[in-house]
């Protein structure tokens, strides 16, 4: 008997919402609730693809503003039959940004157009719920200074934040934001409830295509 698939859940939201620190609890709650789980990021620095971004991003290289969006997104389709074998294994993915920080971040680059920087991603496995950590600048403040990578100040995390708002406006992506300004147990009991209501669908309908 074929096995149901399992979830495709991302995380997204700016710099310090709490997005690696939810991925994490969330993927050892499935797991210890018997659920098979496994936690993924983008991007993933492992691959080749990955080292060339990794070096852009500690600025350690330089990377011409479309050049560097097309790795990123070549990035997420070099994993593609990866995620799409462990979703039909049963497993559940719980990812740590995917094209909407893609899209986000470039088109907060003077000279890109939105709908530009989507197209690249079109027909990627499309996820079964997209959180957006939501947390307002005065609070990430609070949880210590930007890192030194590139994108990592005020004004660019501001643009990207408006960026992701309006990829939020897009219905045909299950967009849920959290309160990601309450306590670390609390925004998980929020992504749990969440994370659980799109795995318990997901067994019953086929993988759908993003942006498509
Ligand atoms: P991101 O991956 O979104 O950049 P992290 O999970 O790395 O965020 O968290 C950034 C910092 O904020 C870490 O020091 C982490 O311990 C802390 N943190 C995460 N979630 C919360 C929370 N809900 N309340 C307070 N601090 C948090
Ligand atoms: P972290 O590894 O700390 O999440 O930082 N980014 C990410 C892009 O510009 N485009 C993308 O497609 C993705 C996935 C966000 C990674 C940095 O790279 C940015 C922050």
């Amino acid at each position: 008997m074929a096995c149901q698939r399992g979830a495709l859940i991302v995380l997204e939201g700016v710099d310090r919402a709490g997005k690696t620190t939810q991925c994490k609890m969330l993927v050892q709650a499935l797991q210890k609730s018997g659920r098979p789980a496994e936690a993924m990021r983008f991007p993933d620095r492992t691959t080749t693809i990955g080292q060339l971004i990794s070096a852009y991003l500690e600025k350690k290289s330089e990377l011409e503003d479309h050049t560097v969006h097309l790795l990123f997104s070549a990035n997420r389709w070099e994993l593609v039959p990866t995620m799409k074998k462990k979703l039909e294994q049963g497993i559940t993915l719980v990812v740590d940004r995917y094209a909407f920080s893609g899209a986000a971040f470039t088109s907060a680059k003077p000279g890109f157009s939105l709908e530009w920087c989507m197209k690249p991603d079109v027909g990627l496995p499309k996820p079964d719920l997209v959180m957006f950590l939501q947390l307002s600048p005065a609070e990430a403040a609070l949880r210590g200074q930007f890192g030194v990578e590139r994108y990592e100040t005020r004004v660019f995390q501001n643009a990207v934040q408006q960026k992701f708002e309006l990829l939020m406006k897009d219905s045909s992506v299950n967009w849920q934001v959290i309160d990601a300004s309450k306590s670390v147990e609390e925004v998980h009991r929020d992504i749990t409830v969440h994370s659980l209501n799109a795995i318990n669908k997901a067994e019953d309908i086929p993988l759908g295509q993003l942006w498509t």
